[in-house]
Protein backbone atom coordinates (compact mmCIF):
# COMPACT_ATOMS: atom_id res chain seq x y z
CA UNK A 1 0.00 0.00 0.00
CA UNK A 2 1.19 3.40 -0.95
CA UNK A 3 1.50 5.87 1.92
CA UNK A 4 0.40 9.59 1.01
CA UNK A 5 2.72 12.36 2.23
CA UNK A 6 2.15 15.79 2.35
CA UNK A 7 4.65 18.37 0.33
CA UNK A 8 6.90 19.23 3.19
CA UNK A 9 7.36 15.22 4.44
CA UNK A 10 8.73 14.87 0.41
CA UNK A 11 10.30 17.94 0.40
CA UNK A 12 12.23 16.45 3.31
CA UNK A 13 13.24 13.05 2.17
CA UNK A 14 14.66 14.24 -0.98
CA UNK A 15 16.89 16.31 1.58
CA UNK A 16 17.96 13.94 3.43
CA UNK A 17 19.40 12.23 -0.02
CA UNK A 18 20.47 15.17 -1.70
CA UNK A 19 22.43 16.92 0.91
CA UNK A 20 25.28 14.63 1.06
CA UNK A 21 25.77 15.33 4.24
CA UNK A 22 25.70 13.46 7.72
CA UNK A 23 23.49 16.02 9.56
CA UNK A 24 23.15 13.86 12.86
CA UNK A 25 27.11 13.19 13.30
CA UNK A 26 27.93 17.25 12.40
CA UNK A 27 24.83 18.15 14.87
CA UNK A 28 27.54 15.70 17.33
CA UNK A 29 30.07 18.02 16.96
CA UNK A 30 28.35 21.24 18.53
CA UNK A 31 28.05 20.33 22.44
CA UNK A 32 25.70 23.17 22.66
CA UNK A 33 23.20 21.78 20.33
CA UNK A 34 22.31 19.28 23.66
CA UNK A 35 21.03 22.04 25.79
CA UNK A 36 17.84 22.41 26.80
CA UNK A 37 16.21 25.68 27.20
CA UNK A 38 13.02 25.37 29.82
CA UNK A 39 13.18 21.62 29.15
CA UNK A 40 12.62 21.51 25.38
CA UNK A 41 15.05 20.82 22.59
CA UNK A 42 17.18 23.67 21.74
CA UNK A 43 16.31 24.94 17.84
CA UNK A 44 19.49 27.62 16.99
CA UNK A 45 18.00 29.57 14.15
CA UNK A 46 20.16 32.75 15.03
CA UNK A 47 23.40 31.70 13.35
CA UNK A 48 23.73 35.50 11.25
CA UNK A 49 24.36 36.88 15.00
CA UNK A 50 26.73 34.26 15.85
CA UNK A 51 26.98 30.43 14.81
CA UNK A 52 27.59 27.95 17.37
CA UNK A 53 31.16 26.40 17.95
CA UNK A 54 32.41 22.95 17.11
CA UNK A 55 34.47 20.66 19.72
CA UNK A 56 37.25 21.10 17.17
CA UNK A 57 37.35 25.10 17.68
CA UNK A 58 36.74 25.08 21.09
CA UNK A 59 39.56 21.74 21.89
CA UNK A 60 41.90 24.06 19.62
CA UNK A 61 41.51 27.08 21.80
CA UNK A 62 41.40 24.68 25.02
CA UNK A 63 44.50 23.18 23.74
CA UNK A 64 46.46 26.71 23.07
CA UNK A 65 45.65 27.38 26.89
CA UNK A 66 46.83 24.15 28.18
CA UNK A 67 49.87 23.15 26.23
CA UNK A 68 50.79 26.43 24.20
CA UNK A 69 50.47 29.63 25.81
CA UNK A 70 52.35 32.06 24.86
CA UNK A 71 53.22 35.36 23.36
CA UNK A 72 53.61 35.45 19.83
CA UNK A 73 56.60 36.96 17.19
CA UNK A 74 58.09 38.09 20.61
CA UNK A 75 59.91 34.72 22.35
CA UNK A 76 62.71 32.70 21.48
CA UNK A 77 61.38 30.18 23.66
CA UNK A 78 59.78 26.71 22.80
CA UNK A 79 56.12 27.63 23.96
CA UNK A 80 56.49 30.76 22.16
CA UNK A 81 57.34 28.83 18.85
CA UNK A 82 55.08 26.52 18.98
CA UNK A 83 52.20 29.22 19.56
CA UNK A 84 53.46 31.47 16.57
CA UNK A 85 53.61 28.68 14.27
CA UNK A 86 49.87 27.94 15.26
CA UNK A 87 49.35 31.67 14.95
CA UNK A 88 51.22 31.66 11.37
CA UNK A 89 49.25 28.71 10.37
CA UNK A 90 46.02 30.00 11.03
CA UNK A 91 46.80 33.13 9.13
CA UNK A 92 47.68 31.10 6.28
CA UNK A 93 44.53 28.54 6.55
CA UNK A 94 42.11 31.77 6.00
CA UNK A 95 44.41 33.21 2.81
CA UNK A 96 43.74 29.78 1.17
CA UNK A 97 40.51 29.84 2.54
CA UNK A 98 39.46 33.62 0.75
CA UNK A 99 42.17 32.28 -1.94
CA UNK A 100 43.83 35.33 -1.28
CA UNK A 101 47.20 35.55 -3.01
CA UNK A 102 49.69 36.22 -0.11
CA UNK A 103 49.31 35.51 3.58
CA UNK A 104 50.36 38.89 4.10
CA UNK A 105 46.99 40.24 2.89
CA UNK A 106 45.13 38.96 5.42
CA UNK A 107 45.06 40.99 8.30
CA UNK A 108 44.06 39.97 11.44
CA UNK A 109 41.86 42.40 13.29
CA UNK A 110 39.24 42.43 16.48
CA UNK A 111 36.41 41.71 14.40
CA UNK A 112 34.36 42.31 11.36
CA UNK A 113 33.24 46.32 12.56
CA UNK A 114 36.75 46.89 13.07
CA UNK A 115 37.96 45.55 10.05
CA UNK A 116 35.99 48.58 8.15
CA UNK A 117 36.75 50.92 10.78
CA UNK A 118 40.34 50.20 9.63
CA UNK A 119 39.56 50.86 6.02
CA UNK A 120 37.50 54.20 6.55
CA UNK A 121 40.06 55.58 9.15
CA UNK A 122 43.56 54.66 7.62
CA UNK A 123 42.39 54.38 3.31
CA UNK A 124 39.65 56.84 3.79
CA UNK A 125 41.90 59.16 5.93
CA UNK A 126 44.92 58.83 3.44
CA UNK A 127 43.21 58.98 -0.02
CA UNK A 128 39.66 60.34 0.32
CA UNK A 129 38.98 64.12 0.75
CA UNK A 130 36.88 67.11 0.39
CA UNK A 131 34.00 66.56 -2.47
CA UNK A 132 34.80 62.75 -2.88
CA UNK A 133 32.03 60.39 -3.27
CA UNK A 134 31.55 57.16 -1.48
CA UNK A 135 28.74 54.88 -2.65
CA UNK A 136 26.89 52.77 0.03
CA UNK A 137 23.57 50.57 -0.52
CA UNK A 138 19.97 50.91 1.31
CA UNK A 139 20.64 47.34 3.00
CA UNK A 140 24.12 48.16 4.95
CA UNK A 141 24.57 47.30 8.12
CA UNK A 142 25.48 50.43 10.67
CA UNK A 143 29.11 48.64 10.60
CA UNK A 144 29.17 49.35 7.08
CA UNK A 145 27.66 53.10 7.71
CA UNK A 146 28.80 55.08 10.64
CA UNK A 147 32.80 54.18 9.48
CA UNK A 148 31.78 56.54 6.45
CA UNK A 149 29.93 58.74 8.60
CA UNK A 150 32.84 59.42 10.92
CA UNK A 151 35.19 59.58 7.83
CA UNK A 152 32.53 62.16 6.38
CA UNK A 153 32.71 64.45 9.26
CA UNK A 154 36.70 64.38 9.53
CA UNK A 155 37.19 64.69 5.77
CA UNK A 156 34.12 66.17 4.08
CA UNK A 157 33.15 62.90 1.53
CA UNK A 158 30.08 62.57 0.44
CA UNK A 159 27.78 59.33 1.08
CA UNK A 160 25.69 58.29 -1.47
CA UNK A 161 23.32 55.67 -1.20
CA UNK A 162 22.05 52.96 -3.72
CA UNK A 163 18.83 51.96 -3.47
CA UNK A 164 17.53 48.09 -3.15
CA UNK A 165 13.68 46.99 -5.14
CA UNK A 166 10.75 45.87 -2.88
CA UNK A 167 12.34 42.23 -3.24
CA UNK A 168 15.49 43.88 -1.33
CA UNK A 169 17.86 43.76 -4.45
CA UNK A 170 20.29 46.58 -5.14
CA UNK A 171 18.64 48.35 -8.14
CA UNK A 172 21.79 47.76 -10.58
CA UNK A 173 20.42 50.71 -13.05
CA UNK A 174 21.03 52.53 -10.42
CA UNK A 175 23.89 51.50 -8.63
CA UNK A 176 25.50 51.80 -11.61
CA UNK A 177 23.96 55.49 -12.29
CA UNK A 178 25.77 56.62 -9.05
CA UNK A 179 28.99 56.03 -9.74
CA UNK A 180 29.95 58.67 -11.15
CA UNK A 181 33.63 60.45 -11.65
CA UNK A 182 33.27 61.93 -8.06
CA UNK A 183 33.27 58.29 -7.18
CA UNK A 184 36.50 57.07 -5.38
CA UNK A 185 35.25 53.92 -3.05
CA UNK A 186 31.97 51.46 -3.04
CA UNK A 187 31.66 49.70 0.06
CA UNK A 188 28.67 47.34 -0.12
CA UNK A 189 27.54 44.55 1.63
CA UNK A 190 28.10 40.52 0.21
CA UNK A 191 25.09 39.11 1.63
CA UNK A 192 22.44 40.86 3.61
CA UNK A 193 22.45 39.91 7.18
CA UNK A 194 18.38 41.10 7.65
CA UNK A 195 17.35 40.05 4.18
CA UNK A 196 19.53 37.04 3.02
CA UNK A 197 20.25 39.22 -0.35
CA UNK A 198 23.07 37.26 -2.06
CA UNK A 199 24.27 40.58 -3.96
CA UNK A 200 25.97 40.95 -7.20
CA UNK A 201 29.42 41.13 -5.94
CA UNK A 202 31.48 40.46 -9.29
CA UNK A 203 29.48 43.02 -11.13
CA UNK A 204 29.56 45.73 -8.71
CA UNK A 205 33.30 45.37 -8.25
CA UNK A 206 33.57 45.24 -11.81
CA UNK A 207 31.47 48.53 -12.59
CA UNK A 208 33.28 50.28 -9.48
CA UNK A 209 36.40 49.51 -10.89
CA UNK A 210 35.40 50.70 -14.30
CA UNK A 211 34.74 54.20 -12.66
CA UNK A 212 37.54 53.96 -11.00
CA UNK A 213 36.57 53.21 -7.35
CA UNK A 214 38.45 51.08 -4.78
CA UNK A 215 35.34 48.53 -3.45
CA UNK A 216 35.32 47.01 0.14
CA UNK A 217 33.05 43.89 0.49
CA UNK A 218 31.05 43.67 4.20
CA UNK A 219 31.20 39.91 3.97
CA UNK A 220 30.59 39.05 7.61
CA UNK A 221 27.40 36.81 6.08
CA UNK A 222 28.60 35.44 3.16
CA UNK A 223 32.12 33.64 4.27
CA UNK A 224 30.46 31.29 6.33
CA UNK A 225 27.79 30.25 3.58
CA UNK A 226 29.36 30.71 0.21
CA UNK A 227 32.90 30.13 -1.41
CA UNK A 228 34.63 33.27 -1.44
CA UNK A 229 37.05 33.88 -3.73
CA UNK A 230 38.89 36.93 -3.55
CA UNK A 231 41.38 36.85 -6.69
CA UNK A 232 38.29 36.01 -8.71
CA UNK A 233 35.84 38.59 -7.02
CA UNK A 234 38.73 41.01 -7.53
CA UNK A 235 37.33 42.93 -4.53
CA UNK A 236 40.22 45.29 -2.92
CA UNK A 237 39.17 45.03 0.35
CA UNK A 238 36.91 42.01 2.22
CA UNK A 239 35.75 41.96 5.93
CA UNK A 240 34.25 38.53 7.55
CA UNK A 241 33.35 37.85 11.15
CA UNK A 242 35.12 34.65 12.40
CA UNK A 243 33.07 33.90 14.84
CA UNK A 244 29.63 34.06 12.68
CA UNK A 245 32.25 30.98 10.77
CA UNK A 246 32.23 28.75 13.71
CA UNK A 247 35.04 30.14 15.13
CA UNK A 248 35.27 32.52 18.61
CA UNK A 249 34.52 35.95 19.03
CA UNK A 250 36.99 39.23 19.83
CA UNK A 251 38.62 38.64 15.97
CA UNK A 252 38.27 39.73 12.57
CA UNK A 253 39.81 39.01 9.46
CA UNK A 254 39.79 42.01 6.54
CA UNK A 255 41.57 40.91 3.33
CA UNK A 256 43.11 43.82 0.94
CA UNK A 257 45.59 43.64 -1.56
CA UNK A 258 49.18 43.86 -0.72
CA UNK A 259 49.73 47.38 -2.97
CA UNK A 260 46.88 48.83 -1.16
CA UNK A 261 47.88 48.16 2.37
CA UNK A 262 51.81 48.98 0.99
CA UNK A 263 50.36 52.66 0.97
CA UNK A 264 47.74 53.11 3.57
CA UNK A 265 49.47 54.39 6.82
CA UNK A 266 49.04 52.18 9.89
CA UNK A 267 45.44 52.39 12.20
CA UNK A 268 46.98 52.05 15.23
CA UNK A 269 50.30 52.43 17.44
CA UNK A 270 52.09 50.04 19.42
CA UNK A 271 54.00 46.82 19.68
CA UNK A 272 54.53 44.21 16.95
CA UNK A 273 53.74 46.98 14.18
CA UNK A 274 57.17 48.70 14.47
CA UNK A 275 60.32 47.64 13.32
CA UNK A 276 62.24 50.28 14.97
CA UNK A 277 61.45 53.02 17.52
CA UNK A 278 62.92 56.53 18.68
CA UNK A 279 61.67 59.16 19.78
CA UNK A 280 62.03 60.77 16.72
CA UNK A 281 60.46 58.23 13.95
CA UNK A 282 59.47 55.17 13.99
CA UNK A 283 59.93 52.52 10.95
CA UNK A 284 56.61 50.58 9.81
CA UNK A 285 56.91 46.54 9.96
CA UNK A 286 56.12 44.97 7.03
CA UNK A 287 52.91 43.33 6.04
CA UNK A 288 50.88 42.50 7.82
CA UNK A 289 51.82 43.17 10.96
CA UNK A 290 52.19 47.19 10.18
CA UNK A 291 47.96 46.69 10.88
CA UNK A 292 48.06 44.77 14.28
CA UNK A 293 49.52 46.56 16.96
CA UNK A 294 49.46 45.06 20.42
CA UNK A 295 49.40 41.48 21.60
CA UNK A 296 47.05 39.83 19.13
CA UNK A 297 44.04 37.48 19.96
CA UNK A 298 46.30 34.81 19.75
CA UNK A 299 43.60 31.96 21.14
CA UNK A 300 41.09 33.42 18.83
CA UNK A 301 43.09 33.17 15.84
CA UNK A 302 44.36 29.58 16.81
CA UNK A 303 40.46 28.91 16.99
CA UNK A 304 39.77 30.79 13.88
CA UNK A 305 41.95 28.06 11.83
CA UNK A 306 40.13 25.05 13.63
CA UNK A 307 37.07 26.82 12.30
CA UNK A 308 38.59 27.19 8.38
CA UNK A 309 39.77 23.50 8.95
CA UNK A 310 36.43 22.55 10.28
CA UNK A 311 34.12 24.27 7.19
CA UNK A 312 37.04 22.75 4.65
CA UNK A 313 36.69 19.68 5.87
CA UNK A 314 33.05 19.76 5.19
CA UNK A 315 33.32 21.42 2.04
CA UNK A 316 31.35 24.91 1.22
CA UNK A 317 29.86 23.50 -1.90
CA UNK A 318 28.00 21.02 0.02
CA UNK A 319 27.17 23.65 2.99
CA UNK A 320 25.46 25.77 0.17
CA UNK A 321 23.77 22.77 -1.41
CA UNK A 322 22.47 22.21 2.46
CA UNK A 323 21.26 25.26 3.18
CA UNK A 324 19.52 25.84 0.03
CA UNK A 325 17.34 23.10 0.54
CA UNK A 326 16.88 24.54 4.12
CA UNK A 327 15.99 27.83 3.03
CA UNK A 328 13.56 26.44 0.39
CA UNK A 329 12.09 24.12 3.15
CA UNK A 330 11.44 27.08 5.88
CA UNK A 331 10.15 29.56 3.04
CA UNK A 332 7.28 26.93 2.33
CA UNK A 333 6.56 26.92 6.06
CA UNK A 334 6.93 30.40 6.29
CA UNK A 335 4.40 30.76 3.52
CA UNK A 336 1.81 28.58 5.04
CA UNK A 337 1.47 31.17 8.13
CA UNK A 338 -2.01 33.01 7.79
CA UNK A 339 -0.91 36.78 8.38
CA UNK A 340 2.92 36.25 7.48
CA UNK A 341 5.01 37.88 4.88
CA UNK A 342 8.86 37.35 4.53
CA UNK A 343 10.89 40.48 4.43
CA UNK A 344 13.41 39.43 1.43
CA UNK A 345 12.58 37.78 -1.74
CA UNK A 346 15.95 38.39 -3.67
CA UNK A 347 16.34 35.63 -6.84
CA UNK A 348 19.80 34.72 -5.08
CA UNK A 349 19.50 34.39 -1.43
CA UNK A 350 21.28 32.90 1.65
CA UNK A 351 19.92 31.34 4.74
CA UNK A 352 17.86 34.35 6.50
CA UNK A 353 14.19 34.28 6.92
CA UNK A 354 13.05 37.76 7.78
CA UNK A 355 9.14 37.67 8.21
CA UNK A 356 6.47 39.99 10.18
CA UNK A 357 2.71 39.09 10.81
CA UNK A 358 0.22 40.90 11.07
CA UNK A 359 -0.80 39.31 14.92
CA UNK A 360 2.24 40.06 16.49
CA UNK A 361 5.35 42.51 17.01
CA UNK A 362 8.74 41.13 16.13
CA UNK A 363 9.49 40.87 19.54
CA UNK A 364 6.34 39.34 20.34
CA UNK A 365 6.61 36.72 18.50
CA UNK A 366 10.62 36.14 19.59
CA UNK A 367 9.39 35.77 23.21
CA UNK A 368 6.53 33.17 22.14
CA UNK A 369 9.60 31.12 20.02
CA UNK A 370 11.74 31.64 23.16
CA UNK A 371 9.07 29.66 25.13
CA UNK A 372 9.36 26.81 23.16
CA UNK A 373 13.20 26.88 23.26
CA UNK A 374 13.25 28.33 19.50
CA UNK A 375 16.07 31.14 19.21
CA UNK A 376 15.98 33.46 16.74
CA UNK A 377 16.64 37.14 16.38
CA UNK A 378 14.02 40.27 16.87
CA UNK A 379 14.52 43.99 15.84
CA UNK A 380 16.20 46.33 13.15
CA UNK A 381 19.53 44.06 13.17
CA UNK A 382 21.53 46.58 12.93
CA UNK A 383 20.20 47.44 9.63
CA UNK A 384 17.58 50.66 10.69
CA UNK A 385 18.27 52.70 7.77
CA UNK A 386 16.72 49.49 5.75
CA UNK A 387 13.75 49.38 8.20
CA UNK A 388 12.66 52.59 7.44
CA UNK A 389 12.82 51.59 3.46
CA UNK A 390 10.36 48.76 3.91
CA UNK A 391 8.29 50.73 6.48
CA UNK A 392 8.74 48.46 9.53
CA UNK A 393 10.52 49.34 12.47
CA UNK A 394 12.08 45.30 12.72
CA UNK A 395 11.58 41.39 11.39
CA UNK A 396 11.82 38.32 13.64
CA UNK A 397 14.34 36.66 11.68
CA UNK A 398 15.21 33.20 11.68
CA UNK A 399 19.02 32.60 10.17
CA UNK A 400 20.03 29.44 9.51
CA UNK A 401 22.96 26.96 9.23
CA UNK A 402 23.99 23.66 7.63
CA UNK A 403 23.59 22.00 11.19
CA UNK A 404 19.77 22.94 11.52
CA UNK A 405 17.22 20.43 10.64
CA UNK A 406 13.90 19.95 8.82
CA UNK A 407 12.50 19.03 11.96
CA UNK A 408 13.79 22.47 13.43
CA UNK A 409 12.05 24.32 10.67
CA UNK A 410 8.62 22.36 11.45
CA UNK A 411 8.84 23.26 15.03
CA UNK A 412 9.41 27.10 14.01
CA UNK A 413 5.77 26.17 12.09
CA UNK A 414 4.19 25.14 14.97
CA UNK A 415 5.49 27.55 17.06
CA UNK A 416 4.50 30.37 14.85
CA UNK A 417 1.01 28.62 14.13
CA UNK A 418 1.19 29.86 17.94
CA UNK A 419 1.45 32.93 17.79
CA UNK A 420 -1.12 33.14 15.84
CA UNK A 421 -3.25 31.48 18.38
CA UNK A 422 -2.41 33.70 21.35
CA UNK A 423 -2.20 37.05 20.00
CA UNK A 424 -4.66 36.86 16.38
N1 LIG B 1 25.43 41.16 12.25
C1 LIG B 1 23.40 40.15 13.07
O1 LIG B 1 22.69 39.65 13.96
P1 LIG B 1 30.56 42.27 14.10
O2 LIG B 1 29.56 42.78 15.13
O3 LIG B 1 31.73 43.18 13.98
O4 LIG B 1 30.93 40.85 14.29
O5 LIG B 1 29.79 42.27 12.69
C2 LIG B 1 29.05 43.40 12.30
C3 LIG B 1 28.30 43.09 11.05
C4 LIG B 1 28.67 43.72 9.88
N2 LIG B 1 28.10 43.42 8.71
C5 LIG B 1 27.13 42.49 8.61
C6 LIG B 1 26.54 42.16 7.28
C7 LIG B 1 26.70 41.83 9.77
O6 LIG B 1 25.74 40.91 9.68
C8 LIG B 1 27.28 42.14 11.02
C9 LIG B 1 26.78 41.51 12.28
C10 LIG B 1 24.82 40.53 13.41
O7 LIG B 1 22.97 40.32 11.95
C11 LIG B 1 24.87 41.37 14.65
S1 LIG B 1 24.12 42.94 14.43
Amino acid sequence: MTMSTSPLESAKTAVETSSGLDIESIREDFPILAVRPYGKPLVYLDNAATSQKPRQVIDAIRRYYEGENANVHRGIHYLSQVATEKFDAAREKVQHFVNAAHSHEIVLTSGNTESINLVASSYGGAFLGEGDEILLTHMEHHSNIVPWQLLREKMGVVLKIAPVNDDGEIIMEDFERLLGPKTKFVSVVYVSNALGTINPVKEIVRLAHAAGAVVLLDSAQAVPHLTVDVQDIDCDFLSFAPHKMFGPTGIGVLYAKAELLERMPPYKGGGDMIKSVTFEKTLYNDLPFKFEAGTPNIAGVIGLGAAVDYLTNIGMDKIAAREAELLSYGTRILESIDGLRIIGRAKEKASVLSFIMESAHPHDIGQILDQEGIAIRAGHHCTQPLMQRFGIPATARASLSFYNTEEELDALGAALHKVNEVFG
